[in-house]
C-alpha cells in the first residue's frame, strides 16, 4: 500500500516514522511520503489561500495547487487512486471504512487547513476515472486541519494490513466484536493494586467461564456508554 497526505504542514506527520507504523515502512510493508502543496504554487508568495465568494470569515483553500499535486500523484500510479478529503462535513469514519481503505493499493489524503478546500477539487475529482473521492470526518468536532484527522485514519487502516501489527489474533478478536461492542476491561499483575482486586473468574482457569464474563462485561459497558452518549 502506497500512502501520500498532501499539505502545508509536512511535519505533522513525523509520528510516521514511530511504532508499529515506522516498522511496516522500514519492512516496505506500505509506503509513506508527504507532499508539500506548496510546490504546486506558481506565483512567487506560493499562495495557497483566497478570500470566500459569498464572504464570510477565513480563508478558502484555492483548487489550482489542489489539482495539481493531486494529478501529480494519479499519473504513473497504475492503480486506481483513493482520494481521502478530510472535512467536517463528510461521512463519519468507522472500522467498516477502514477496512474498505485497508483494500487501497494507492491512498492519498489531501488535508486541507483554514475553512478547507474549494468544493470544486472534490466535485472534479469525483468526475476522474481512475480516482475514487471519500469525503471523510472523525468526529462530530473541528480541528485546525486535516493532519491529525489524516494519522488517525492511516493507523486505523494500516494495522488492518496483514503483517503490520504483531498479534494477527487480537485482530480476529476485535472482528468478532465489531461495531458498538466495546471490549472488555482488561488487567495484569498485581493482583491486587492499591486495594483493587482482579475480578476473581479471571485468575479461575475457567476458559468457559472467562469467555461468558468478559462478553457480558462487553456488552454492558457498550450498552452503558450509548446512554450518556
Ligand atoms: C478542517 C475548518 C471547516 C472551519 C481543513 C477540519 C475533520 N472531523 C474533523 N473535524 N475537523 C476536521 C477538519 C478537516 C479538514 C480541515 N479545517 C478547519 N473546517 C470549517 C474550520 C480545514
Amino acid at each position: 500500500m502506497k500512502i501520500t497526505a498532501i499539505t502545508i504542514f509536512p511535519e505533522y506527520f513525523a509520528p510516521m516514522k514511530l511504532s508499529l507504523i515506522g516498522k511496516a515502512i522500514e519492512s516496505n510493508l506500505i509506503s509513506f511520503k508527504t507532499v508539500d502543496l506548496r510546490e504546486f504554487t506558481t506565483d512567487n508568495h506560493r499562495t495557497v489561500d483566497d478570500t470566500p465568494y459569498g464572504g464570510g470569515a477565513g480563508m478558502v483553500m484555492k483548487p489550482e495547487p489542489w489539482g495539481e499535486a493531486i494529478d501529480a500523484e494519479l499519473v504513473g500510479g497504475g492503480e486506481v487512486l483513493d482520494l481521502i478529503i478530510l472535512t467536517p462535513s463528510g461521512a463519519r469514519f468507522n472500522q467498516s471504512k477502514a477496512r474498505e481503505l485497508a483494500a487501497s493499493k494507492n491512498l492519498v489524503f489531501a488535508c486541507g487547513r483554514y475553512e478547507g478546500i474549494d468544493a470544486r477539487v472534490a466535485e472534479h475529482y469525483k468526475q476522474v476515472a481512475g480516482a475514487r473521492v471519500h469525503e471523510i470526518s472523525i468526529g462530530d468536532y473541528v480541528l485546525n486541519g486535516g493532519e491529525v484527522a489524516a494519522l488517525v485514519i492511516i493507523e486505523a487502516i494500516t494495522r488492518l494490513i496483514p503483517g503490520v501489527i504483531g498479534n494477527p489474533e487480537s485482530l480476529l478478536e476485535e472482528s468478532h466484536n465489531e461495531i458498538g461492542e466495546v471490549e472488555y476491561p482488561v488487567y495484569t499483575k498485581p493482583t491486587i493494586w492499591r486495594g483493587l482486586e482482579v475480578p476473581e473468574v479471571l485468575t479461575s482457569g475457567n476458559h468457559g467461564e472467562i469467555a461468558r464474563w468478559r462478553r457480558e462485561e462487553g456488552l454492558r459497558r457498550s450498552e452503558s456508554l450509548r446512554k450518556s452518549e
